[in-house]
């Protein structure tokens, strides 16, 4: 089949999702286009049966900003014309299934391909819900061929969201078994020291991570056992997090990475993943932690329920309960015994529920049934 894939670029969970969906893909045949504003995240050698595209665009000063995503959606419909696409799959609704319908519309019946829309979380939570896109959204979800969430929490939140007139279907999200791996990594004490322990948070510090949570988490955890926070990504509450470190005296015990590319160099390194979200819809650093064997300390919010198990492969937390946090971080740094089975529970667990193949097969189920109609 020929597949066009839109997504966010960047170092986000959608964008990896999506780069590695076209990967797998790839590797059973298809021939992919990625589609996308930058290079992507995850994509940076060349690739058997992958192009991708990116979108050229002028500024010119009548606009008040300028109009980015009609640029991508010409540049879709020019890459469909070129290659004849049989499926267009569009991560995050706002703005790629309204560039994918749109683009549609500017091809002849022909060659017009079908959409499946694929929710990840914020583009239903917190910009399609905002009245400014509720109506948009709304309408490219009910206009798609397929929609699917990466949660059943999701799932729920969309329907009653938008009171649909159609289903959403669960597919969960998976991880690279040839990426993440549980092998012995070689640079740990780049990280801290051999008697300390190496606690990580990795996210985009939007708002909704609570990356202060995760500093005042970490203040409790190291007053009782000498560890390191390593802050991996970056985003408009760095410099909160920053702030809070210095004002509970611990900046010299952080290190901020910032933004990094192949985090299945360092994730092994980990004794403990803290991720203090208001709400996941997913959370695929969870479940890529999980895969390296490394307990995941994380709130009861969302659809991160369905990836962690409570007490197993780490805990759940009440949102901003950081003492809570730092109990359940505790008991798990202190005791070798219990850290080591989570870390097995949770590879056990992202095998046999997130495994690549089992969910790609459910995608290429879907991309069947909806291309025969
Ligand atoms: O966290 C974000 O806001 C970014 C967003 C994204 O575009 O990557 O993440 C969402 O999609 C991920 C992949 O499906 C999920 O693992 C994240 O849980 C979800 N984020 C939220 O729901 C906050």
């Amino acid at each position: 089949m020929k597949i066009g894939i839109t997504c966010h670029p960047s170092a986000g969970g959608s964008g990896i999702l999506a780069t590695e969906l076209g990967i797998a893909l790839a590797q059973r045949g298809h021939q992919i286009h990625f589609t996308t504003f930058d290079p992507l995240f995850r994509l940076r050698n060349f690739r058997e049966n992958i192009v991708s595209h990116t979108v050229e665009q002028i500024t010119y000063p009548v606009f008040k900003s300028p109009p980015h995503t009609l640029a991508l959606a010409s540049k879709m419909a020019e890459v469909a014309e070129e290659v004849g696409i049989d499926i267009w799959h569009t991560h995050y609704a706002i703005p790629y299934a309204a560039c994918a319908l749109m683009a549609r519309q500017m091809l002849p019946q022909e060659q017009q391909f079908k959409i499946i829309t694929t929710l990840h979380g914020t583009d239903i939570t917190l910009v399609g819900s905002d009245p400014s896109y509720h109506r948009l959204t709304r309408y490219v979800i009910e206009q798609s061929d397929a929609v699917t969430a990466v949660s059943d929490w999701l799932n729920k939140e969309t329907q009653k969201t938008f009171q649909l007139t159609r289903p959403v279907r669960t597919i969960y999200n998976f991880w690279n078994e040839d990426r993440f791996n549980s092998s012995a990594p070689e640079q740990r004490c780049c990280l801290a020291a051999d008697d300390e322990k190496i606690i990580m948070h990795i996210s985009n510090f939007r708002p909704v991570k609570r990356v202060t949570d995760a500093v005042r988490a970490f203040k409790r955890i190291t007053d009782r056992v000498p560890a390191r926070l390593i802050m991996v990504g970056d985003g408009p509450e760095r410099m909160s997090a920053v702030g809070v470190a210095r004002q509970l005296g611990i900046a010299d015990r952080i290190k901020f990475l910032g933004t990094y590319e192949n985090i299945e160099g360092i994730l092994p390194f980990a004794d403990l993943i803290l991720q203090p979200s208001e709400h996941e819809s997913f959370g695929l650093v969870p479940l890529e932690a999980m895969a390296c064997e490394v307990p995941v300390v994380a709130t009861a919010s969302g659809g991160i329920c369905e990836v962690v198990e409570h007490g197993v492969t780490g805990y759940l937390c009440e949102v901003g309960d950081t003492e809570a946090m730092a109990r359940c971080a505790i008991e798990i740094l202190t005791d070798r015994e219990k850290a080591i089975s989570m870390g097995r529970s949770g590879r056990e667990r992202a095998w046999r529920h997130f495994e690549r193949d089992m969910i790609v097969n459910q995608y290429e189920a879907l991309y069947n049934e909806v291309f025969n109609g």
